[in-house]
């Protein structure tokens, strides 16, 4: 048996990828500088998989910005708008599809599947001409050979390219760009013979798309697809790979291809793979490779668990190699970088380089037996024993509360339409009330403030002082400016769910797990490691503060429990639905406590409610059953007169419309403002029957929106959600963008609303 991983984080140890690219975009280094950093970084992951056992390396997998975009450029399909940039420089015309120019805009972008990596969406149409380039495969491939390496180049695979990719703008919206199989397939075969011109003995292409739900004629295409690439006659060895989920129907699609061998997970529910391989007999003649070392997650493997499922895949293929279920790009490059965790905790996380080794075990294991690996395998199970017996996973006082909740604790405790009248005398709003989505631009000074206190330069006290400051001053500008529900402004938050986590029991943050969230930008998702409490208040003392420098409504502001987890790694030894339930109870105390300290008005957000709904259709409601319980469970806890609001951005939302109707918040904000008010017309349509505000304010464009503007998109808003219910805010938190900028739009927000406001008859 034979190691191998489908890839590797690209940053390196101290993200020197992002550091190359970023002074390259800046004008402070050439071209040169930047492909030898990446020559280096890619030297190096080589020599550190190889070091730790991996026998296969793969190649390909290193990207500038994007592998699905390396893939647009494989093809040949750059959009019209960058071909003259492409043309005149291949990697700045490169950036410019993924970053944009002055003039052209850039490729868009989403979430691969269900991670938190995001690609650049290939833009298609009947007029697309693909063209091979097969430079960037045949150069890493070159590469990797001349360092000595066994190398295996990696390549998203046609199937999956084309049903990622949408309509290029001008096309027909139900253009489906599968239908230019036929013209794409020839171009994949002429990278092939260029990759075994080069020296590949196999070659690895990914079909992730068919874990989704697919249509007999999707899977059509994906057979007849290897039917012509296994046809082939001057190509490498195929390994054709799915991960993500199980493939249900798709995996006897898959097995019959005339490749020389598939890469299927086995983690989590792909594991039943298993019993469909056998239910199909199996691979005689082909070669597994096996992702039994999950890829996504960040904790080590059981072993001898993975043993036993290696050990039966022995009789249902010819040769079988070991991997991770994905590449591991999705996880952070070594745990042993990590100086603040606790050393017992340590033993039990895996990160990119500790997966390298589990798998290189697992392999030696498989091919000389386990006597080969006995040291490894009884520190391995002192591990998950130490983790399983630990006080950090089972506190007795969270898993009783836990246990003890019920239906009525996740149910306000009046029906909305009785809660909408306790309010409006509460707060005395006017119509079409303005506020934000919470945080203001975070400022140089605020990111100095941080780094003087990290690096001991100020103490915690002169820390506070800053904060307060800055808090003093949104307060004082949001009042000037007209708005009628305030916020603090989030000056103490870097990032959000980092911040609760920090703060919370049974959650670690890291110093320098760094994962690819897309381009050069990264995240420290924190590690929900054992049972969640809240030893003390979170937000209180900023949110009071706030409260005491006005007589305007200052709203609390917390991240939800979904949310919590869908940009953290997730324990693995408990359902999702009951660390939601825990995240959502210790939510719920800093919801209470904010009321007790006289907060009216407090916002639970949710960006992430979509994004994390399973990749199969038969696993969502199972899914939207816990996410929504979860918000209710940390937001039901309030008086009838106290306002629950939340907020969702970052997606489309009609397909889940019933779920935010689920959630009971009192308000919800929503990012509209690009969709002209689609939303709005979406929760109309659906009878949505409380409170909204549809963005009037694109804040992901430097662009300040004159009062007009935002006064028509209103008036849009009005012809689908009523008066009384109808909010005025921008689509999203600010502190991505400059005070000058934000400055103006928010004097235009409230403009636009005493605009429409006046204009409409006094009703309440
Ligand atoms: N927090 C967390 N996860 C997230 C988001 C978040 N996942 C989804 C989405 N938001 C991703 N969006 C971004 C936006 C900006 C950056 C990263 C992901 C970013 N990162 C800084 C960088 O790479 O330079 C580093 C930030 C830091 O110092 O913490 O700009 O909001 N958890
Ligand atoms: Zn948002």
């Amino acid at each position: 048996a034979r190691a191998t991983v489908y890839g590797y984080p690209r940053q390196g140890p101290d993200r020197e990828l992002k550091k190359a690219i970023e002074g390259y975009w800046k004008g402070r280094t050439t071209a040169d500088d930047l492909r030898e950093a990446a020559a280096g970084l890619r030297r190096s992951n080589w020599r550190h998989l190889a070091e730790s056992g991996i026998h296969e390396v793969p190649t390909g997998d290193f990207s500038y910005y994007d592998h699905v975009l390396d893939t647009s450029v494989m093809v040949g399909a750059v959009p019209e708008r960058h071909r003259k940039a492409v043309e005149a420089d291949p990697l700045d015309g490169y950036f410019a599809m993924a970053r944009g120019t002055q003039d052209v805009a850039p490729l868009e972008m989403t979430k691969w599947f269900d991670t938190n990596y995001h690609y650049l969406v290939p833009e298609l149409g009947p007029d697309t001409v693909f063209r091979t380039d097969s430079a960037h495969q045949v150069g890493q491939l070159r590469e990797a050979i001349a360092l000595g390496h066994v190398a295996r180049p990696v390549l998203v695979g046609p199937v999956t390219y084309l049903l990622l990719a949408k309509p290029a703008p001008g096309v027909a919206a139900d253009f489906e760009p599968l239908t230019l199989l036929d013209r794409l397939l020839p171009v994949y075969a002429e990278v092939l013979a260029d990759l075994r011109a080069a020296g590949a003995d196999w070659v690895q292409l990914d079909e992730p798309a068919l874990v989704q739900d697919r249509t007999p004629a999707e899977l059509n295409a994906a057979a007849r697809a290897y039917r012509g690439l296994g046809a082939l006659t001057d190509r490498p060895k195929l390994l054709l790979a799915s991960y993500f989920d199980r493939l249900g129907d798709a995996l006897p699609v898959l097995a019959k291809a005339p490749v020389d061998g598939l890469a299927l997970d086995f983690t989590g529910a792909a594991a039943a793979n298993l019993d469909a391989l056998a239910a199909v007999g199996g691979l005689p003649g082909k070669r597994l490779v096996a992702g039994v070392v999950d890829g996504r997650n960040i904790w080590v493997n059981n072993l001898e668990r993975s043993l036993g499922t290696l050990g039966t895949l022995l009789g249902l293929a010819d040769r079988v190699d070991v991997s991770a279920s994905c590449s591991l790009l999705h996880v952070p490059l070594d745990a042993s970088a990590e100086r603040d965790i606790d050393p017992q905790i340590l033993r039990w996380l895996a990160f990119a380089r500790q997966k390298t080794t589990e798998i290189a075990t697992l392999a030696e294991g498989l091919a000389r037996g386990t006597d080969t690996i006995a040291a490894e395998l009884a520190a391995n199970r002192a591990d998950l024993t130490s983790r399983a017996a630990s006080a950090i996973t089972h506190d007795p006082a969270v898993r009783g509360r836990t246990a003890a909740v019920t239906d009525t604790d996740a149910r306000r405790s009046q029906p909305y339409a009785e809660r909408a009248t306790a309010q409006r005398a509460h707060l005395g709003l006017p119509l079409l009330p303005t506020t934000t989505i919470g945080s203001f631009p975070q400022t140089a000074e605020l990111r100095t403030a941080r780094a003087d206190l990290r690096a001991g330069r100020i103490d915690v006290a002169g820390y506070e002082e800053r904060i307060r400051a800055e808090i003093g001053e949104v307060i004082s500008f949001q009042e000037k400016a007209g708005i009628d529900v305030l916020v603090h402004g989030e000056a103490e938050r870097n990032d959000m769910v980092q911040y609760f986590a920090e703060q919370l029991t049974g959650y670690l943050a890291t110093q320098h797990g760094w994962v690819q969230s897309y381009g050069t930008r990264y995240v420290r998702p924190p590690i929900l490691a054992g049972d969640i409490s809240r030893p003390e208040p979170m937000t209180v003392r900023w949110t009071t503060y706030a409260q005491s420098l006005t007589t305007k409504p200052v709203k609390g502001m917390l991240t939800g429990p979904v949310t919590m987890l869908a940009w953290s790694f997730v324990r693995d030894d408990q359902a999702l639905g009951d660390t939601a339930r825990q995240v959502a109870l210790a939510l719920r105390d800093e919801v209470d406590d904010l009321e007790s300290a006289g907060t009216s008005v407090i916002q639970v957000d949710e960006p992430a409610l979509r994004e994390t709904l399973p990749l199969r259709a038969a696993d969502r409601p199972a899914y939207l059953e816990w996410a929504t319980e979860a918000f209710r469970l940390s937001t039901s806890g309030v008086r009838p007169d106290t306002q629950i609001h939340t907020h969702m951005c970052y997606a489309e939302f009609g397909d889940i419309v019933q779920a935010i109707d689920d959630l009971d918040a009192d308000v919800i904000s929503l990012e509209a403002a690009r969709s002209h008010m689609q939303v709005a017309r979406e929760l109309a349509a659906h009878g949505y029957p409380r409170e909204a505000g549809p963005g009037v304010y694109d804040i992901h464009s430097p662009r300040v929106p004159s009062a007009h503007e935002a006064a028509e998109l209103l008036r849009e808003g009005l012809e689908a959600i009523p008066a009384e219910r109808l909010w005025v805010n921008p689509d999203c938190g600010l502190k991505t963008r400059g005070w000058p900028e934000v400055r103006s739009a928010l004097k235009n927000l409230v403009t636009a609303a005493r605009e429409v406001r006046s204009g409409l008859e006094p009703t309440a």
